[in-house]
């Protein structure tokens, strides 16, 4: 039975990656923050057989003692603050979590590998966010960084600690540059949850509208069941490297905003949304379309669902909750 930890099990990558470990019959641990992390109880409910294991990416002490204990084959460093307007108001923590928790994750595996640095096959979650003012369009592996948050400056500075472990003590460490991905399991703060919560209610009638930001950013959105398959080869490779993950399709929130109210019966949904500026961000990524040609040669990584079927999907499943909400 092989073993991997993960870290960031309570996330959105983090439970679709357990669930695809735990069919593929992984011993699964999990790295859980914080003393009483209301998320316990909802992983323990979709892994019941994951081990969950306490400790933070801020302390590399704590992650030595989870490596010994975990002692695992292969290490998903999925662990973030990952929302990007966060970011900004948490600059600092954000550099210590986002950023420096990767240095401190690559050290705690470079210790326990010992004299066989390649023996932990490490997976570092880097993002699209790193292409920012886009330097290419489609963006691959090659695109020149720009990032335009503190997030995507600490995704930087993980993404090349990374490479440079790979290259300065020979570990098997690889970056998968995923492009936005979503499910219902998607934090609501982000647009897509945001947008299938409030529409879900709206046909409901528990709510009127919704308050947006920029609507005309473009997003690359994929499907998170997808994209954690996609680590899981990256992995499974001889020898580690670096891959974008993508559809190769982008949208604009408008289309978001046009496909979540089509499918409660809303064409003309101008009446339902408004703007408030506090949703801008000090700098915007306008467009995001990325290029995955590598990952489909290297690692048969294909994206089985379109933007419409995933939206849908998450709408869906918001009606769902909304009314087992009101039946409880
Ligand atoms: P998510 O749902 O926000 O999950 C983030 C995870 O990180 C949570 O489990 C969170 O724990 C954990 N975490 C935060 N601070 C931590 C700390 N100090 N120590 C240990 N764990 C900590 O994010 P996601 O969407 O699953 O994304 C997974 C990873 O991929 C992240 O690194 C993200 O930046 C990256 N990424 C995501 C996308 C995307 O579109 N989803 C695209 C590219 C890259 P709590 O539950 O306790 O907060
Ligand atoms: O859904 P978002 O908050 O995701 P964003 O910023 O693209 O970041 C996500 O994807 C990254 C990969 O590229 C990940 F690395 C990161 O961890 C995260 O998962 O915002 C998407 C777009 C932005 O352009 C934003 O300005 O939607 C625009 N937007 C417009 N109105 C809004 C809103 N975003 C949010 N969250 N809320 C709004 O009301």
């Amino acid at each position: 039975m092989k073993r991997a930890l993960i870290t960031g099990i309570t996330g959105q990558d983090g439970m679709y990656l357990g669930e695809l470990l735990d069919r593929k019959g992984y011993e699964v641990y999990g790295l859980v923050r914080g003393q009483n992390n209301p998320k316990v109880a909802e992983v323990r409910d979709v892994l019941p057989n994951a081990k969950l294991l306490f400790g933070d990416l801020t302390d590399l002490g704590s992650l030595l003692r989870v490596m010994e204990i975990a002692a695992p084959e292969e290490v998903y460093n999925l662990g973030a603050i990952s929302f990007v307007a966060h970011s900004w108001e948490n600059a600092g923590m954000t550099t210590d979590v986002t950023g420096k928790g990767v240095l401190n994750m690559l050290e705690a595996t470079r210790k326990l590998a010992g004299s066989d640095p390649a023996s932990i096959r490490f997976y570092q979650a880097s993002s699209s966010e790193m292409f920012g003012k886009v330097q290419e369009v489609p963006q691959k592996e090659s695109t020149l960084l720009w990032p335009r948050s503190p997030y995507g400056v600490a995704k930087v500075f993980g993404h090349y600690m990374t490479i440079n472990y790979r290259e300065s003590y020979g570990m098997h460490a690889s970056s998968g540059i995923l492009f936005n991905h979503e499910s219902p399991r998607r934090g609501i703060e982000f647009v897509t949850r945001k947008v299938t919560t409030a529409v879900a209610r709206i046909k409901l009638g528990k709510q009127d509208s919704l308050t947006m930001g920029n609507l005309e950013a473009s997003r690359d959105w994929g499907y998170a069941g997808d994209y954690v398959d996609a680590m899981w080869r990256m992995l499974q490779q001889p020898a580690a490297d670096d891959y974008v993950i993508a559809t190769g399709v982008t949208h604009t929130i408008r289309d978001l905003l046009d496909v979540a109210f089509a499918h409660i019966g809303i064409t003309d949904w101008a009446d339902y949304v408004s703007y408030d500026k506090q949703y801008e961000r000090p700098a915007e990524v306008d467009l995001l379309i990325g290029d995955a040609t590598k990952a489909k040669d290297v690692l048969g990584w294909e994206p089985t669902v379109d933007f419409t079927e995933l939206i849908t999907m998450m709408v869906d499943s918001d009606l769902e909750l909304q009314r087992t909400a009101d039946r409880d």
